[in-house]
C-alpha cells in the first residue's frame, strides 16, 4: 500500500527543504532540549502526520459533513472524540482546533461577545498571549483585567484574586499558564466564579499531560470549558483540543466551525487519536510522573549552586531561574546556553523591570530530555553544566567544553535513531 519511506521523494523534489529537515532533525538529536511547551512525538504519532487524510476535505463533524468520500476521516475523528472524552473524563470533546490558540477564540465565542470582561493571568506573571494581552486578539476584541502573582511567594494568592474578581466582575475567568510551575486550585476558582456568575475557562495546554496522568488537579470537573493543545507534556501532533460539558457541546462545535475555522487538518486529528492512545497507558503515566521527577531535581542543583527558581521549586515539568541578583538577562543566558548545546528560553520573571525581549530569567521544561529517557542522574549531569555556564557566560572556553559535553550526553539518549 503506502510507501512508508517517503524521504526519497522529497530529497529528489525538493533538496533544500530536505536539507533544512535534516538540519533540524540533527539539532533536535544533537542538543538538550528543555523549552517547557516542546517535546518529542512518538514514531507512530509522527507516521499519522504523513498520511494521506491530509488530502481530505471534511469541513463539519462526523456523519455531517458537506463533503462526500469522508468515512475514513470520521472513524479517525471518532476514534480521537471518544479517546479524549475517556482520557479526561469529558462529556464531549471537539478535536479539531488547529492549536490552543484556535481553540481559546472558540471557548471565548462560545459565551463572549465583543467588549465583555475576561480575567486571565498578566503574561508577565506566567500567563499567555491568548489570555487577554493587548497585542493579542483577545485583548482587542474583549475588555481585559489581569490577575497577578503574589509579590512575596510568587504564587497565586486566592483571596486575592477572589477580591479582585468581585470587585471587577469579569463575564469569564481564565486559568492556565505558560510559565507558572505551581499546580492550581480548580475547586477554589469554581467557588469564585459562582459567587460572580462567571464562566471558569481553563486553558491546560501545559500541564495537560499532567492532568492526563492523574498528577495534576484535574479541571474537567470544575471548569465550563477546558482548551489545551495536544503537542506539550501530552506529546502529540501539534494542534489544540476542548472539552466541554454535554450542554455546551452544540455551541462550541458551531463556533469552532463553521464559527472560526474551515476544513479540519484530518491527517493531525488522525494523530490526535494516536496521541490520546498513547496517554492511556501505563508507560505514559510513568513517564509524565519522571517529567516532574526530573524537573524537580534539576531545579534543586540549579538551586544549590546559587540560583533562584521562582517559587523555590516546582509541581509541575517546568520552572523558572531568576537572573536579576547576578545581573545576568535571560536574553544573555538563552544565548550562551544554546551555543553550549542546551535550548532554554528567555522568559519574564514576575515583576520583571526588564522587556519581553531582554527579560531576567529564562524558562526550563523537563518534558523533552524525558522522552529521551533521561532520569535524575542525567539532571545532576545537566544542571552542573548549565550552571557551569551561567557562572561565566562570557567565558568561550567553558562553553565549548560544555557543547561537547552536552552533546555526549544527548548522544547516550538517541533520538529517533
Ligand atoms: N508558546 C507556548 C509556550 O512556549 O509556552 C505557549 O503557546
Amino acid at each position: 500500500m503506502f510507501n512508508e519511506n517517503l524521504f526519497p521523494y522529497l530529497e529528489k523534489t525538493d533538496p533544500e527543504i530536505m536539507d533544512a529537515m535534516r538540519c533540524e532533525l540533527a539539532r533536535q538529536q544533537g542538543q538538550l532540549e528543555l523549552i517547557a511547551s516542546e517535546n518529542f512525538a512518538s514514531r507512530a504519532v509522527l507516521a499519522a502526520l504523513s498520511n494521506p487524510m491530509q488530502n481530505k476535505y471534511a469541513e463539519g463533524y462526523p456523519g455531517k459533513r458537506y463533503y462526500g468520500g469522508c468515512e475514513c476521516v470520521d472513524r479517525a475523528e471518532e476514534l480521537a472524540r471518544e479517546r479524549a472524552k475517556a482520557l479526561f473524563g469529558a462529556q464531549h470533546a471537539n478535536v479539531q482546533p488547529h492549536c490552543g490558540t484556535g481553540a481559546n477564540i472558540t471557548a471565548y465565542l462560545v459565551f463572549l461577545k465583543p467588549g465583555d470582561t475576561i480575567m486571565g493571568l498578566s503574561l508577565s506573571h506566567g500567563g499567555h498571549l491568548s489570555h487577554g494581552h493587548p497585542v493579542n486578539f483577545s485583548g482587542s476584541f474583549f475588555n481585559v483585567v489581569h490577575y497577578e502573582v503574589d509579590r512575596e511567594t510568587k504564587t497565586l494568592d486566592y483571596d486575592a484574586i477572589e477580591k479582585q474578581a468581585l470587585a471587577e466582575r469579569p463575564k469569564l475567568f481564565v486559568a492556565g499558564a505558560s510559565a507558572y510551575c505551581r499546580v492550581w486550585d480548580f475547586k477554589r476558582l469554581r467557588e469564585i466564579c459562582d459567587s460572580i456568575g462567571a464562566i471558569l475557562m481553563v486553558d491546560m495546554a501545559h500541564f495537560a499531560g499532567l492532568v492526563a496522568a492523574k498528577i495534576h488537579p484535574d479541571p474537567v470537573p470544575y471548569a465550563d470549558i477546558v482548551t489545551s493543545t495536544t503537542h506539550k507534556t501530552l506529546r502529540g501532533p501539534r494542534g489544540g483540543l476542548i472539552l466541554c460539558p454535554e450542554k455546551y457541546q452544540k455551541e462550541v462545535d458551531k463556533i469552532n466551525f463553521p464559527g472560526t475555522q474551515g476544513g479540519p487538518f484530518m491527517h493531525v486529528i488522525a494523530a490526535k487519536a494516536v496521541c490520546f492512545k498513547e496517554a492511556m497507558s501505563e508507560e505514559f503515566r510513568a513517564y509524565q510522573r519522571q517529567v516532574v521527577a526530573n524537573a524537580k531535581k534539576l531545579s534543586g542543583v540549579l538551586m544549590a549552586r546559587g540560583f533562584d527558581v521562582v517559587t523555590g521549586g516546582t509541581d509541575t515539568h517546568l520552572f523558572l531561574v531568576d537572573l536579576s541578583k547576578r545581573g545576568l538577562t535571560g536574553k544573555d543566558a538563552e544565548k550562551a546556553l544554546e551555543r553550549a548545546g542546551m535550548t532554554v528560553n528567555k522568559n519574564t520573571v514576575p515583576f520583571d523591570g526588564k522587556s519581553p525581549f531582554v527579560t531576567s530569567g529564562f524558562r526550563v521544561g523537563t518534558p523533552a530530555l524525558t522522552s529521551r529517557g533521561m532520569k535524575e542522574r542525567e539532571m545532576e549531569e545537566l544542571g552542573a553544566l548549565m550552571a557551569s555556564v551561567l557562572e561565566d557566560l562570557t567565558n568561550e572556553k567553558t562553553i565549548l567544553r560544555t557543547r561537547e559535553a552536552a552533546g555526549a550526553l544527548a548522544k547516550r539518549f538517541p533520538l529517533y535513531a
